[in-house]
């Protein structure tokens, strides 16, 4: 069982995303076990970010993922690190394949609209930053059976 952290950018919740991001993932299958509408403080980006510390493009990465609320997500399931990975899509919003969420709504890397955790040790951590253990809850969905076998 994998956990991914999702977050919808500044630009999502600006342009009016948000909705549509959750449904992507909803919608594919993933468990929702936690969210939250936010503002990223700058100490828990660089927490967040912090493998990227001392890249060209960090300072303009802590000052976006800032700029404005986010909506934060919490999925878990198997090999969910991965699946939303390919519904994210590419980094750079021009090259994503049409039908992701870059491909479909993006054109700037520095506008990318949405978070997605790279690994399973990034999904626990990043989750373990964002939320406490007691928001995030552990459901039995009805329809588990239709989605894995
Ligand atoms: P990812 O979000 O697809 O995992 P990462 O390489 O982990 O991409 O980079 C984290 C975020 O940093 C990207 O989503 C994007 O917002 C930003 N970023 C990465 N590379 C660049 C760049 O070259 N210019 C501007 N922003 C960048
Ligand atoms: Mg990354």
């Amino acid at each position: 069982m994998e956990r991914t952290l999702i977050i919808a950018k500044p630009d999502a919740v600006q342009r009016g995303l948000s909705g549509e991001i959750l449904r992507r993932f909803e919608q594919r299958g993933l468990r929702l076990i936690g969210m939250k509408f936010m503002q990223v403080s700058r100490d828990l980006a660089e927490r967040h970010y912090a493998e990227h510390e001392g890249k060209p493009f960090y300072n303009g990465l802590v000052d976006y993922i800032t700029s404005g609320p986010v909506v934060v997500m919490a999925f878990e399931g198997r090999n969910a690190i991965v699946a939303a990975r390919t519904t994210i899509g590419a980094t750079k919003p021009h090259e994503a394949a049409a039908g992701t969420i870059r491909g479909d709504f993006g054109m700037d890397i520095g506008r990318n609209l949405v978070h997605g955790s790279d690994s399973p040790g990034n999904g626990e951590r990043e989750v373990s930053i964002f939320f406490n253990e007691d928001e995030l809850i552990s459901w039995g969905r009805d329809t588990e059976k239709w989605i894995f076998e």
